[in-house]
């Protein structure tokens, strides 16, 4: 549990970290049941579990700072200040979607917002998060930009290419790493021979620290002291929010790997019944306070699933829009 007092954060902050932990967490539960309803097609890997890493992250972040997503980005997103509207709307395959119906889940994007993108391929978004903090460092910008990824990310090359340049450069970036223990089915320990993964960081001359990725606040004052880094041009740091998955990797996952006993302690680090208990034991809100808000998000999901339903799907003679880029001179690429 993050040491400082609760009565050291405005009411209003720490109701938005509630709220969005809980808009988090819904969202993927609606979005599993409208898949098993016929409105979603595809796959959906949920973040069901990690909601602190992901608004405690994103809180710490103003809203011209950046962040790259992964695979399992609803979260990153939502924390981001996306619209659960135009995110159902996506998922559903609807042409009001984020990317007009034709990406998905793993496509998910909102440039105005700082979100550079979820991103299919497995550490994919780490480099792009690297280049976004040269573009600010080279045009004297104080923008920070911030990559999630997983556990199983920081086994790829392009990790260790990313983690290098930005080392090398002292870039503007910070590395959150949500070490949920695995990487699909195989557990933590199977796939690296250290399981402090922000040790990597050393390696490439700047600092990793390891946070519990379960308590919001814990997560929120990590990235802030990063972020203040980053902008003093005292370049990256990385996080490792060490954290659990309460679902499959994707819906339908049979999770044969779980170890025995494992899910029951970690429910009990539930990061969102845990957070509210602590609100309700600094008598900072009472229990209907809570209750409301909650109630709150789910009318916005009913208005999201609505939202998503009473779209058309895209148009298939317009596949092709946005696809290619004409040049000054007619040329289409
Ligand atoms: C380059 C690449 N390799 C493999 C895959 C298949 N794949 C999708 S998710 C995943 C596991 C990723 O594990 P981790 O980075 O720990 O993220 P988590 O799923 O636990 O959030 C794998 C291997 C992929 N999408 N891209
Ligand atoms: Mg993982």
């Amino acid at each position: 549990m993050s040491d400082k007092e609760l009565t050291s954060y405005s009411k209003d902050f720490l109701a938005e970290l509630f709220r969005k932990m809980v808009l988090v967490r819904e969202f993927e539960l609606r979005a599993i049941e409208e898949r098993r309803n016929g409105l979603i097609p595809g796959f959906i890997h949920s973040c069901v579990g990690q909601e602190a890493s992901a608004v405690g992250a994103t809180a710490a972040l103003t809203q011209e700072d950046v962040i790259t997503s992964t695979h399992r980005g609803h979260g990153h997103l939502l924390g981001k200040g996306g619209d659960p509207k135009y995110m159902m709307a996506e998922l559903a395959a609807r042409s009001t979607g984020y990317c007009l119906g034709r990406g998905g889940s793993l496509h998910l994007a909102d440039f105005e917002l700082g979100i550079l993108g979820a991103n299919g391929i497995v550490g994919g978004g780490i480099p792009i998060a690297v280049g976004a903090g040269l573009a600010f460092q080279m045009r004297g910008e104080k923008r920070v930009s911030l990559s999630f990824f997983g556990d199983g990310a920081t086994n790829e090359g392009a990790f260790h290419e990313a983690l290098n340049l930005a080392g090398l450069w002292s870039l503007p970036v910070i590395f959150l790493c949500e070490n949920n223990l695995y990487g699909e089915g195989t557990p933590q320990d199977q796939q690296a021979p250290i399981a402090d993964l922000a040790k990597r960081a050393e390696s490439y001359g700047f600092p990793g620290e390891i946070v519990d990725g379960n308590d919001v606040l814990a997560v929120y004052e990590a990235t802030k002291a990063a972020a203040a880094r980053a902008r003093a041009g005292e370049g990256p740091t990385m996080i490792e929010a060490k954290t659990y998955r309460f679902r499959g990797h994707y819906e339908g996952d049979p999770q044969i790997y779980r170890k025995p006993g494992e899910m029951a302690e970690w429910r009990k680090r539930d990061p969102i019944p845990n957070f509210r208990q602590r609100l309700l034991d600094a008598g900072l809100f009472d229990a209907e306070a809570l209750d409301e808000i909650e109630a709150d998000v789910q009318a916005d999901l009913d208005e999201a699933v609505a939202f998503a339903e009473s779209a058309p799907a895209p148009k298939p003679e317009e596949a092709l829009a946005g696809v290619y880029a004409e040049t000054h001179d007619g040329l289409i690429f």
